[in-house]
């Protein structure tokens, strides 16, 4: 009778699960669809941070990028929201169980247009989440028209040429509040994953724009959306370590050359700079390094801005530990006695 091989045990994390354990449900989109790169790398942060999938929540709005949270942690709680509307069902969501990793995924389409008042309300408050712009240029969904993040001069494979600016999420995002905001190519596997992993250590709202090229609508000559744009033209403006915080590993830097910048959970990012005087932890700095990178036409990727101390939505509405959604209903509504006092001082 065959015997079976003894075959190696299945690498694990730290809380001992598989990296299938992260997945998701096969993909629907185009093959080559940058979009499915970013949920492999959401897979490979949330296994490689051990986060437990059913400790995480999940939610989109409306696009072929916010179909993405059905192909990682199909453990996780999930809602797909309405077009735009991803923050609002966030903030809830969030409030309701301030315990849970958040995190969003949305296109240019679904935030800079539609979304655009919601996901301003959200950055401006610092909700303790990981909000993603799968970036495009294009609303893929809807067959490739272009989106209000589509460059100005890019043009359209009919050969129409877009004649308005750009709206620049990361500089809006830091403008209104965000506390860590980044940019990154679906197809820098490095960046892209060093990123995740330092958002997930993050409290507070986390802006990741990550052009993702759309294979189908956006990928041809005079796109500035495309694989081949982006590989000729990513300019990063650091080399990102992340080191969490179950696993401390001293590296040494020429002085001079590295900026750490230590996370809430006591994770460090070890940025190595590869322009001389760029300080992610300046605000000022990253608004005008991001206005200069507009006028030259640019295609800057990395951090842009942290502020790990900024205290998120969450802490500023002094929650109980426990969950609100968990609570019995004699904890969270005021007895009658309560209500007549309250009632009394207008009487
Ligand atoms: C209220 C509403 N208006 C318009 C649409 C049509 N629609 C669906 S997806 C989409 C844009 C998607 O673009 P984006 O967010 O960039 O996602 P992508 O498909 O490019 O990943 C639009 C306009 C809709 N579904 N609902
Ligand atoms: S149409 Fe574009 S954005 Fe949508 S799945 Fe295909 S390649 Fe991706
Ligand atoms: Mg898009």
């Amino acid at each position: 009778m065959a015997t079976t091989p003894n075959r190696p045990a299945p690498k694990t994390n730290r809380i001992g699960l598989t990296v299938l354990d992260y997945r998701g449900g096969k993909s629907t989109l185009c093959a080559g669809c940058g979009h499915n790169a970013i949920s492999e790398r959401i897979i490979d942060a949330f296994y490689e941070m051990g986060i437990e999938p059913e400790q995480v929540a999940k939610v989109s709005g409306i696009g072929c990028s916010s179909k993405s949270p059905a192909y990682f942690l199909s453990r996780s709680h999930s809602f797909n929201a309405v077009h735009g509307r991803m923050p609002a069902i966030a903030t809830g969501a969030a409030v309701a169980n301030h315990k849970l990793v958040y995190i969003g995924v949305s296109g240019d389409g679904d935030t800079a247009s539609i979304g655009m008042g919601q996901f301003a309300h959200l950055m401006r408050r610092n909700l303790p989440m990981i909000y993603i712009i799968e970036d495009n240029g294009v609303y893929g969904l809807t067959k490739g028209q272009f989106s209000a993040t589509a460059d100005l001069g890019s043009k359209l494979k009919s050969g129409t040429v877009n004649e308005l600016p750009a709206i620049d999420t990361c500089a809006l995002a830091i403008e209104l509040g965000a506390t860590f905001v980044g940019r990154s190519f679906s197809g820098d596997k490095k960046q892209l994953l060093a990123l995740l992993k330092a958002a997930i250590a993050h409290n507070g709202t986390v802006l990741l724009q990550v052009i993702s090229p759309c294979v189908t609508f956006n990928d041809h000559e005079g796109s500035t959306k495309s694989y081949k744009f982006m590989k000729d033209h990513e300019e990063p403006l650091q080399d990102i370590n992340f080191v969490p915080s179950f696993e401390e590993i001293e590296v040494e830097y020429e002085p001079g050359t590295a900026v750490e910048i230590e996370l809430h959970d006591g994770s460090k990012m070890r940025l190595v700079k590869l322009e001389e005087d760029f300080d992610p932890v300046n605000r000022i700095e990253a608004l005008r390094r991001l206005a200069e990178a507009r006028e030259k036409q640019e295609m800057l990727t990395g951090l842009f801005y942290v502020h790990p101390e900024q205290p998120s939505f969450t802490d500023l509405l002094r929650l109980v530990d426990e969950p609100l959604g968990t609570l019995p209903e004699e904890r969270t509504r005021p007895p009658k006695r309560a209500l007549e006092e309250i009632l009394a001082e207008y009487g």
